[in-house]
């Protein structure tokens, strides 16, 4: 039996809950690298996931996981070798991470889990996170331009704000970067993908593009296998909690939400980079 430990980050809103619930969805009714282990041992409580499943097929979208509800669910997971894996799937409203970051302080609870844990699963969406332009690019438009009061609101650089969120949970961890960075193996996740336009690029190249700085520091700071950037859109298009969308209903959750693989390929699969970051 393998029980990996999986640290799943993720801020508020950026789609954890849903690529939960879809990921429950596959595994369940349309397995592929990795299916649900059924028979034996005593089932295991799903009903926080059903709920969200639930929603969908009613073509809804789920509400937001307030900041206690669940914090985690096993998941009894088969793999194509037959081997049997016991996955803590953490879920959580994701505005502790987000107190991590402001108040520099981590729960106890993190910190166990993250020097246990052996690989990260970060979902960052794109489309949601600020980024300031380069004040440098202003003043090669405009030589001349005289400096003016900047109206910035009060918030971080996207790029900074990772970049920061990595170290603090690097250091935590107990994890030094000096040598490339092997444990944690690292899949970070741009998440509702549909929302981006180049969706054609390689994720990795989306990133490049969105996020420059913090790119380049997982670049160079990880080991190059240790780490892998997959597009996924969890339900394919934006879902709200009154309207229904009828290809749900019609066809299933099981059959909407893709990702796109870190060499740009297409797949419905929405379980692989749960696989990549299980296997050897
Ligand atoms: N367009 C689009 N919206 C999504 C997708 N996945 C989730 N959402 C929406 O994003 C919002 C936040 O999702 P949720 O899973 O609750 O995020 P969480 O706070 O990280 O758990 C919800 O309004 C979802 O409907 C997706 O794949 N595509
Ligand atoms: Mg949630």
């Amino acid at each position: 039996m393998l029980t990996p430990e999986i640290l799943l980050l993720g801020g508020p809103n950026s789609g954890k809950t849903h690529y939960a619930g879809q990921l429950y969805g596959r595994l369940r009714r349309k397995p592929g690298e990795l299916a649900l282990r059924t028979a034996g041992g005593t089932p295991a409580d799903l009903s926080a996931l059903d709920e969200v499943l639930e929603c969908l097929e009613d073509g809804r979208a789920a509400n937001h996981t307030s900041t206690n509800t669940w914090d985690e669910i096993l998941l009894p997971l088969v793999d194509k070798q037959g081997r049997n894996i016991d996955l803590r799937w953490p879920d959580y409203g994701g505005e502790q991470l987000n107190s991590v970051f402001d108040q520099r302080e981590i729960p106890e609870k993190w910190r166990s889990r993250l020097v246990e844990a052996e690989s990260w699963m970060v979902l960052i969406r794109l489309e949601s996170e600020t980024t300031f332009d380069d004040a440098l690019n202003t003043l090669n438009i405009r030589p001349n331009s005289v400096a003016t009061p900047s109206a910035r609101p009060n918030t971080w650089d996207a790029n900074a704000k990772w970049v920061e969120l990595f170290q603090l949970l690097l250091h935590v961890s107990g994890v030094g970067y000096r040598y490339r960075v092997r444990k944690p193996r690292l899949a970070i996740l741009l998440s509702c993908y549909d929302e981006i336009n180049n969706q054609e690029n390689q994720p990795c190249d989306v990133l490049d593009a969105y996020l420059p700085l913090f790119s380049s520091f997982v670049k160079s700071n990880w080991a190059a296998k240790e780490v892998s950037i997959w597009g996924l859109s969890s339900l394919g298009v934006p879902l709200n909690s009154e309207d229904t969308n009828e290809d749900f209903v019609d066809d299933g959750p099981e059959e909407q939400g893709w990702i796109i693989s870190p060499d740009g390929k297409k797949d419905e699969d929405l379980s692989k980079p749960l696989s990549w970051l299980l296997g050897e």
